[in-house]
């Protein structure tokens, strides 16, 4: 197979970017139409839709496409398709349109995108999606969460003109449509190319795995890595490209081609590995590498969705309906005596072997454990080190919280003051009254105020954590579903530490500082937390403090010996 012969996915290589003129045009006609902001996934979708690396697609999915690949994994018209690619809206944006209309999609800042001409518009079937796209319903995995929570209530379906690409100030010179890509094929004659797909930093196994690849196949590399959305957790792409960077250099000259991929990964295993396939193709893939456990949440512990070779055995199935060959490796392992990898199924029996997961070394990188060099390159540890030192010196965010009077102001300011005496990282102190007064002056104690305000003191923390400061955060903070939010807010950049200060309502009522408990028995003040409004138990904080039988010192003393014992200190 050369890449001469190697069509897109439909035979046509889609471009739903407007000329000049009709750019212009589009752009006087969306000043009178019903504007759009489009949210992270949307855009990454449209950039892929507007340059071809979703072809044959030309706008957002309508009903009937979007049902027939839910139920069979191809298009109206039989075309292969596996997962959907849709426009939601929330309810309230529903209302005031229909089908026959056009909109302005918008970046969030309000930079025109798109225009769309509405062909429908259906309520989402969350669960029934869920379990057709993801196999389950269950949100622990990350991309039903996203479809249960975060998608709109309604899609809406219809063709696109494209004004402009979602704008990216970083690595333009690593943004490069699958016509681009295509050109430079032919211009150093490359026939034979092999894609690969990753949303993790190449470690050793996945090197080996790639220069394996390319031997089997004769062929050259194109690496692919996500520069969208990613799992949860992962590092930033900032960080695996700087990684990358280091690790090409170990391939022969002139081998690979690096381009980055603004995909919204969904982790749907299998049928996203039909996804990777499609989109190698139109980037003119001859080969594509399908790995263990391709496209798969990683789940610390035994909860997995999809069996480690599910992904390939689906790839191997339409390979050849998609039009590319499938390299579908075994697992590599290493094997120490050897000082080699070899794939899985290529040890002799009773050989030692060891594997390291790229969640493993995540997990070493976040904790400021050691890696050794036959799990990953030097020049990979240290760049990741660079991004993630050892929680010593990473950002940190302490967060109180519990009931008015459990505490936590006088816990807050006694750890504030220890840092303050370490002095080794700046420390903000944002404690409830504090913010109210500065931040959240015009808020109430509603259960949508308390909500802003907490995530106003999640953001700010997160700002802090991610400059490698330390915050302290002392609100009442009642709700669970908001304390989650802010925890992986924080966590994508550095600790979280959440103290439930968990004196007992009694014991709170008892001491009543303020009078406030007082006044709310007797009526004074409405929807007072733990009189008559709800405070939501934290099920899993990393410490648990009862201050009823200690001194705000002794209670300190249990949150410092835990920062030291994780190494934060
Ligand atoms: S929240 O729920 O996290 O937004 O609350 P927070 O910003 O921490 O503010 C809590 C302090 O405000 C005083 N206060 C009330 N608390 C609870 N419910 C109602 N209705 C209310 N009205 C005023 C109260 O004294 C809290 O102070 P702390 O420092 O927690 O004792």
């Amino acid at each position: 197979m050369t890449n001469a012969q190697i069509t897109p996915h439909g035979d046509e290589l889609t471009d739903l970017l407007a000329d000049r003129d009709r750019a212009e045009l589009l752009k006087e006609i969306a000043g009178s139409l019903p504007d759009i902001p489009l949210n992270d996934r949307q855009m990454c979708d449209l950039e892929l839709l507007a340059t071809g690396a979703f072809s044959p697609l030309r706008g957002f999915m309508v009903q009937s496409d979007y049902e027939s690949v839910l139920d069979r994994m191809r298009l109206q018209d039989g075309t292969l398709w596996p997962l959907p690619v849709c426009m939601d809206i929330p309810e309230l944006s529903a209302k005031n349109l229909e089908a026959g209309q056009s909109v302005a999609l918008r970046d969030p800042e309000g930079f025109l995108l798109a225009v769309m001409h509405i062909e429908d518009m259906w309520p989402v079937e969350r669960r029934k999606e869920a379990r057709q796209v993801f196999g389950t319903e269950d949100a622990a995995h990350p991309g039903v969460d996203y479809l249960l929570k975060q998608v709109g209530d309604y899609y809406i379906g219809g063709p696109l003109e494209v004004v402009h690409l979602p704008l990216h100030y970083d690595y333009q010179q690593l943004r490069m449509s699958p016509a681009e890509i295509r050109g430079i094929y032919r211009k150093l004659g490359w026939e034979r190319v092999v894609g690969f797909h990753t949303r993790t930093p190449i470690h050793r196994p996945l090197f080996e795995l790639t220069r394996r690849a390319m031997r089997e196949a004769g062929a050259n590399l194109l690496i692919l890595p996500t520069a969208g959305i990613t799992h949860p957790g992962d590092f930033d792409h900032y960080t695996r490209i700087r990684c990358y960077r280091e690790v090409v250099r170990r391939y022969p000259p002139d081998t690979h081609i690096l381009n980055l991929l603004p995909l919204a990964n969904r982790l749907a295993g299998p049928r996203e590995a039909l996804l990777h396939m499609i989109i190698g193709k139109n980037y003119g893939c001859t080969h594509f590498i399908i790995g263990h456990n391709h496209a798969s949440p990683d789940m610390d512990g035994a909860a997995q969705f999809y069996r480690a070779d599910e992904a390939q055995e689906v790839a191997e199935a339409f390979g050849g309906e998609i039009g590319v060959e499938v390299m579908a490796f075994k697992e590599m392992l290493y094997l120490p005596f050897e000082d080699e990898y070899r794939f899985a199924d290529q040890v002799p029996e009773g050989t030692q072997t060891i594997s390291f997961s790229g969640l493993d070394i995540w997990n070493r990188i976040r904790s400021g454990r050691r890696i050794p060099e036959w799990a990953t390159f030097p020049e990979v540890v240290r760049t990741l080190r660079r991004s993630w030192p050892p929680p010593r010196k990473q950002g940190l965010t302490v967060f109180f919280t519990g009931l008015s009077g459990a505490g936590k102001s006088t816990l807050a300011k006694i750890l504030y003051s220890r840092f303050l005496e370490l002095g080794d990282r700046p420390v903000t102190l944002l404690d409830g009254d504090i913010v109210r007064q500065n931040l959240s002056r015009e808020l109430s104690f509603s259960r949508e105020h308390r909500d802003i305000n907490v995530l106003r003191i999640g953001f700010v923390a997160s700002e802090i954590t991610k400059n490698r400061g330390i915050a302290i955060c002392a609100p009442i903070a009642p709700y669970e579903a908001t304390r989650a939010e802010v925890r992986s807010r924080i966590e994508a950049y550095g600790g979280f530490v959440e103290v439930h200060v968990a004196t007992p309502l009694e014991e709170c009522e008892k001491r009543d500082r303020k009078g406030m408990y007082a006044k709310a028995r007797a009526g004074l003040i409405k929807g007072f937390t733990g009189i008559d409004d709800p405070y939501e138990v934290p099920q899993s904080p990393e410490l648990r403090i009862d201050t009823t039988d200690l001194t705000p010192t002794e209670a300190v003393k249990n949150v410092l010996l835990f920062l030291g014992e994780k190494g934060y200190i």
